[in-house]
């Protein structure tokens, strides 16, 4: 009697197991699928770095340029760098690494040469209004739902391609490239 108690048991145990092992399968897949479509899921980790929703907003008809978005933390005890991003050829003509700040009454961009310190211990926001990657040069329209791929270059971690997933042309809000002031006010630098 007892034994078979038990061994009802250890099946029970054995079936809650494989159930629970199958439904993280298919969590784990899903959240790959979904990657593309919802920015809130995505993340991708690159050594030390964890980078997080990546994302673009929907060009304007005739936008020359187009931002690229992302959180990234720095888990390791070294200092990294982003240095570098590029896009396909038939995507845009190059990549840059933007900072906004006030001239004045006027909020500008510019390139950072240096590209953007990811200090160690922290969390780097690149996002509409602050830091961004520019799509310099668009080929072909940002299309809202769809995702544009680019290529992150750190100092330290290397390179990692992840998808932008385009939202609508002032996703995430902020005071972006496709707001009034933006088109009225920023002027690129250098
Ligand atoms: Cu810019």
């Amino acid at each position: 009697m007892k034994t078979t108690l038990i061994a009802a048991l250890g099946l029970a145990v054995l079936a809650t197991g494989a159930a629970r092992a199958e439904g993280q399968m298919t969590h784990q897949t899903k959240q790959r699928e979904m990657s593309a479509t919802a920015p809130a899921e995505a993340r991708f980790e690159l050594g030390a770095l964890v980078i997080e929703n990546p994302f673009s907003r929907a060009s304007l008809p005739n936008q020359p340029v187009g931002g690229g978005f992302f959180t990234v933390t720095n888990t390791g005890t070294e200092d990294d760098r982003l240095i570098a991003a590029n896009a396909a050829p038939e995507m845009a003509d190059h990549m840059e690494i933007h900072e906004m700040a006030m001239d004045g009454q006027v909020m500008k961009m510019r390139e950072l040469p240096k590209g953007l310190p990811i200090p160690a211990g922290e969390t780097v926001q690149l996002k509409p209004g602050g830091y961004h990657l520019m799509l310099m040069g668009l080929k072909q329209p940002l299309v809202e739902g769809e995702t544009v791929t680019v290529t992150l270059t750190f100092e330290k971690a290397g390179s990692i391609e992840v998808p932008l997933a385009i939202g609508a042309p002032n996703a995430k809000g902020g005071m972006g490239h496709g707001s009034p002031v933006g088109q009225g006010q920023m002027k690129h630098g250098g």
